[in-house]
């Protein structure tokens, strides 16, 4: 069974956002995927992010590869535009989709496998080409669609479920995202909502490539003692650098809000987001700058040398550009431009071709 609708019927007294909407209005349908998979908290994350941003679901394109992580598109933002394409093949969708209606909030869902193997070179061109968009991977360093195979993310030394070590050097997401140009770079945890939520917003609202590397364990597959993909394994090996808070501008008060819930104290830091919201960031670690490309780069591979998982907001340039930036593309979206404009005639193509010559 991969379709089962949900009751429309809700409580009447549910609270309300700012569109009148309720939560159970970002939902989709229910999920088919094994009870406890780390997939279905990354959706649940989502909803919550989109609900309390008051983001229109019919303004979203969402967009996957295919594998459980690429099924889930179908569980959360019911009323949006959605395409499930083929096995690694996203990015090229997502970058259609951005590029033909740039009023669309772009959302990715890949799997380590779709990204990471089969989806490598789709993935590092979309990074580099820094399409607008949210681009989300639920890492569980399996193929769990397929009944898991070793992912390329899978650390070397991480056993399978019957005991056999991956021989092979690890492909780490989020340090590729940073040497090829992202503008916002991000890991977290699905069991850590309260990282994930927030990191989501942001990424959602950041212009240009903003790219989330989420641990989701896959409990069917590498969930075991030896994964280092495991609830218990990130559990006890992660450490944030830098919590992240969003906050828009119309609730932002002097002062800012402080990050609750129960981080160690840290500096914080307020850096403006294009639409005029605010990103409080509360460095943990004192020595480390998500300005600074190169040395956030160099964090995350001695983490990574170490067994240790970075998570957090590992980087953010609020002034990068995006590729409508880059291209200078047009204003408004292809779908609302006349004939007129769409063909401005043969005397304008002349022009084109011998600015070429
Ligand atoms: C071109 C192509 N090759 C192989 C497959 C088989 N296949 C389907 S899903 C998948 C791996 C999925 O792994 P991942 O992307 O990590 O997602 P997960 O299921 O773990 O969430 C593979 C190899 C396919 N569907 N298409
Ligand atoms: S096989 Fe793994 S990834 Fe797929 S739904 Fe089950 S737990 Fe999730």
């Amino acid at each position: 069974m991969t379709f089962v609708a949900k009751p429309r019927v809700h409580h009447p007294r549910l609270p309300v956002n700012e569109l009148g909407l309720t939560r159970r209005d970002y939902e989709g349908s229910v999920s088919t995927l094994c009870a406890g998979c780390g997939h279905d908290s990354v959706s649940a994350a989502i909803v919550q992010a989109c609900a309390e941003l008051s983001l229109p679901p019919h303004r979203f394109a969402k967009v996957s590869g295919i594998g459980c992580s690429s099924k889930t598109p179908s569980y959360f933002l019911n009323r949006s535009h959605g395409f499930n394409s083929v096995h690694g093949r996203m990015p090229s969708v997502a970058t259609g989709a951005n590029l033909a209606n740039r009023e669309l909030y772009c959302i990715g869902i890949s799997g380590d496998g779709d990204t990471a193997s089969i989806g490598l070179g789709q993935f590092a061109h979309i990074v580099r080409r820094r399409i607008n968009m949210l681009y989300v991977v639920d890492n569980n360093g399996t193929y769990g669609l397929t009944k898991g195979q070793f992912s390329a993310t899978n650390d070397k030394g991480s056993t399978s479920k019957k005991g056999k070590p991956n021989l092979y050097e690890p492909i780490d997401l989020a340090s590729m995202a940073l040497q090829i140009g992202a503008g916002f770079v991000a890991r977290s945890f699905s069991g850590d909502k309260r990282q994930l939520v927030p990191l989501i917003k942001a990424g959602l609202m950041h212009r240009g490539f903003a790219f989330i590397d989420v641990i989701s364990p896959c409990v069917a597959f590498n969930n075991h003692n030896g994964s280092t993909k495991s609830y218990t394994y990130v559990r006890s090996h992660s450490e944030t650098v830098v919590a992240a808070d969003y906050v828009r501008g119309g609730d932002f008060v002097a002062g800012g809000q402080e990050i609750t819930a129960d981080y160690e104290p840290g500096t914080t830091e307020d850096v403006s987001m294009p639409d005029g919201s605010v990103l409080r960031l509360l460095k943990l670690d004192d020595d480390y700058d998500p300005h600074d490309r190169v040395a956030a780069l160099g964090h995350v591979q001695a983490c990574q040398e170490a067994g240790e998982v970075v998570t957090g907001l590992l980087y953010v340039d609020p002034d990068a550009a995006d590729c409508h930036e880059i291209l200078e593309t047009v204003q408004r979206p292809l779908n609302a431009l006349d004939e007129a404009e769409l063909c401005p005639g043969s005397g304008a193509l002349t022009g084109i071709n011998d600015s070429f010559r």
